[in-house]
């Protein structure tokens, strides 16, 4: 196919109405019912949409949303010969990435959001987006798309519904979380849900032609904990317009498992098997961009270990009464960084991503497939740009976007854990925390008790990414790699931590570690191969967990002996593992000045616990 003929397809063509068979609202009686259908006809006689369609999560109906967005030219699908089942969306330029910046927690109380929210003050909002969502579904299709996180009934499960203006958003929460009329019945049935609101602001007027990615300069993501709601308005793109992810499982999640004491925190989930074929389990939370799916799909290149994927981006953690944590990742599916995703680094991704994919702002391959740098180690000659522009390797630029999508199941992935979806979860052994540092964080140190392990998560740095608005590089806070998702108070939030460690048995609670894969030489280059290699780490870290090995103490944590690290068979020079492990104590003391600034950010709510760890590490320096 040439380039030519896939551009005249990607056209706008005429919109379809629904045909009667889809999206009635389902015959189910309840208690609950009542509440429900009166919030989505409230919400409709607020957006004014054309239709409203009950969506049931049917493979049928999936189907019929993509032909449709493919005659509208909302979605381009690929050549079924080398990705079957599978789209391409491009998203308006303007609409790349979470907006930070208008993200608002819109708690009764100000210090309720803390310093590293934007606080919104619920009255005010509120009228604001009345105003902005008035007939913003004008000659649109309203969705009410019901879903759990979690297995459906689970324990640790949550319920909620979403309407939406947006069937590329319907397509995705129908990969990302369980969509069905079974949630329906849940809520008849009394139980109770999440209220989620989307609108990507872009009403049409009668007879106006729609365009392919339907956005508004002006958004809005507004939270409100204290009524487990969210509205979103302006953005049709991930965690702004899949409302089941970053603002329901982890912003309005955490303040539930504040309330009911447990922890939604954004970290993958994986099963590590030894030689010796035992099984631990491991989460990690490291920021947006910073590594999660590709270590959530490890393979590792020491023999012997074998890894199980459970969930690559947030964990629902819970203590048991065996006074052990219990985790369940929550999504059904991967919303992955492309950029990166190849052969070399994580062939599990790239396998996962055979068919039924929906891709946004990878390139466009003349053969109808896609391409993004660094899936092959050169680039194909010719492409369409993720903007639909012709694109050559010296087009000097790049031709995915850098936080470019995939979007496909989970059950997809080849070394998915058979019982990945398990309701009861499954129990932690270690939880790591990690960031992007070119300096200073060494490869990994294990905290020396629980509360140490949480004054390490509290001091995360991190240098900024794609994955949202903002300065790449630049060096921020990000303490659990939580700063964009933490629904509450942060200081709170830490106190929780605390307080979830004394409900655990000293002997069960997981070990905690901080890792870098990022740290880099003078010469600016990796000193650490990452990808892979990161399973001669986690084989460290069960080692410790079994008490098979010694550490060394430093001032900053625990450290290994570099003879107990497992480098058969790489190539990494004494000199960059001596740099990778090296601790200065005069950068590590200004570190200590940054965390103590952040934290006086909190006036007096930072738990006394962390202040005195930080008084600690400094004494410890000063001796060093
Ligand atoms: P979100 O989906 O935004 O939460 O990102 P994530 O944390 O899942 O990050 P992901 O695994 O998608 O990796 C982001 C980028 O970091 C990709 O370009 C990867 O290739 C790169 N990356 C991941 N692991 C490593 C590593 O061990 N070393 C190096 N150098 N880069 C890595
Ligand atoms: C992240 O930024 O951490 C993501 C992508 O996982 S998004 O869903 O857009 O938040
Ligand atoms: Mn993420």
């Amino acid at each position: 196919m040439a380039i030519a003929d896939i551009v005249t397809r990607t056209q706008t063509g005429p919109s379809r109405s629904l045909p009667a068979t889809y999206g009635e609202r389902p015959a189910i009686d309840g208690p609950g019912m009542a509440a429900l259908v009166e919030w989505v006809e409230g919400i409709a006689a607020l957006t004014q949409p054309d239709h409203i369609h009950w969506v049931d999560g049917s493979r049928a109906e999936n189907e019929y949303l993509l032909r449709e967005m493919v005659d509208e030219g909302k979605l381009i699908k690929l050549n079924p010969e080398w990705r079957p089942g599978s789209y391409l969306a491009r998203s308006h330029p303007s609409d790349v990435a979470r907006t930070e910046a208008r993200t608002f927690i819109a708690s009764e109380k100000e210090e309720a959001a803390g310093p590293t929210n934007n606080w919104a003050a619920p009255a005010e909002i509120r009228a604001t987006l009345e105003g902005v969502f008035e007939g913003s579904m004008r000659g649109r299709t309203m969705y009410v798309v019901p879903f759990s996180m979690g297995a459906v009934g689970g324990p640790l499960s949550h319920i909620g519904v979403q309407v939406t203006d947006s069937a590329y958003a319907v397509a995705s929460i129908g990969i990302m979380t369980r969509v069905g009329t079974e949630v329906v019945r849940q809520i008849a049935d009394g139980a109770p849900w999440v209220k989620t609101v989307h609108s990507v602001g872009a009403p049409l007027e009668p007879g106006q032609q729609d365009v392919a990615w339907p956005c508004n300069d002006e958004k809005y993501i507004v939270h409100f904990p204290d009524t487990l709601e969210v509205w979103s308005f302006g953005s049709g793109y991930g965690g702004n317009a899949i409302l089941a992810k970053k603002c329901f499982a982890l912003r309005i999640a955490s303040v539930i498992g504040r309330d009911e004491g447990w922890l939604a925190e954004h970290m993958l989930l994986i099963r590590v098997i030894s030689p010796e074929g035992k099984a631990y389990h491991v989460a990690a939370a490291f920021p947006s961009a910073c590594g999660k799916t590709n270590l959530a799909m490890l393979r590792p290149t020491i023999p012997g270990w074998r890894v199980e994927t459970l969930g690559d981006d947030i964990a629902w953690i819970r203590p048991g009464e065996d006074g052990r944590l219990w985790a369940i990742n929550p999504e059904a599916g991967f919303f992955g960084v492309a950029p990166g995703t190849g052969e070399s680094t994580n062939v599990t991704a790239v396998e996962t991503l055979w068919g039924n994919t929906i891709f946004t702002n990878v390139a466009l391959r003349p053969d109808g497939d896609v391409w993004w740098e660094g899936l092959t180690d050169q680039a194909p000659a010719e492409l369409i740009d993720w903007e639909g522009n012709p694109w050559t390797p010296d087009s000097g630029r790049p031709a995915a976007h850098p936080n470019s999508r995939f979007t496909v199941a989970a059950a997809q992935c080849p070394q998915i854990a058979a019982d990945w979806d398990t309701p009861e979860g499954v129990p932690l052994d270690a939880i790591l925390f990690g960031g992007r540092r070119a300096t200073n964080v060494p490869l990994v140190v294990e905290a020396t008790d629980w509360t140490h392990g949480v004054f390490l998560g509290s001091t995360i740095s991190s240098e900024r990414t794609a994955a949202a608005e903002g300065t790449v590089g630049e060096l921020r806070r990000d303490p659990f790699a939580m700063l964009p998702f933490c629904g509450y108070n942060m200081a709170d939030y830490f106190g929780h931590w605390v307080s979830i460690g004394q409900r655990l048995r000293f002997d069960r609670a997981p070990r905690i570690f901080q890792v870098n894969w990022f740290r880099k030489g003078a010469d600016g280059r990796f000193l650490w191969p990452g990808f892979g290699d990161n399973s001669r780490v986690i084989d460290w870290i069960i080692r410790r967990v079994e008490g098979r090995v010694p550490a060394v103490d430093s001032p900053i944590g625990r450290l290994p002996r570099i003879e107990d690290l497992n480098l058969d068979g790489m190539e990494v020079s004494e000199a960059d593992l001596e740099e990778l492990f090296a601790i200065d104590p005069d950068s590590w003391l200004a570190e200590a000045d940054l965390t103590e600034e952040f934290y006086d950010t909190f006036g007096d709510r930072i738990p006394s616990s962390l202040r005195a760890e930080l008084s600690s590490l400094r004494y410890r320096l000063k001796q060093a």
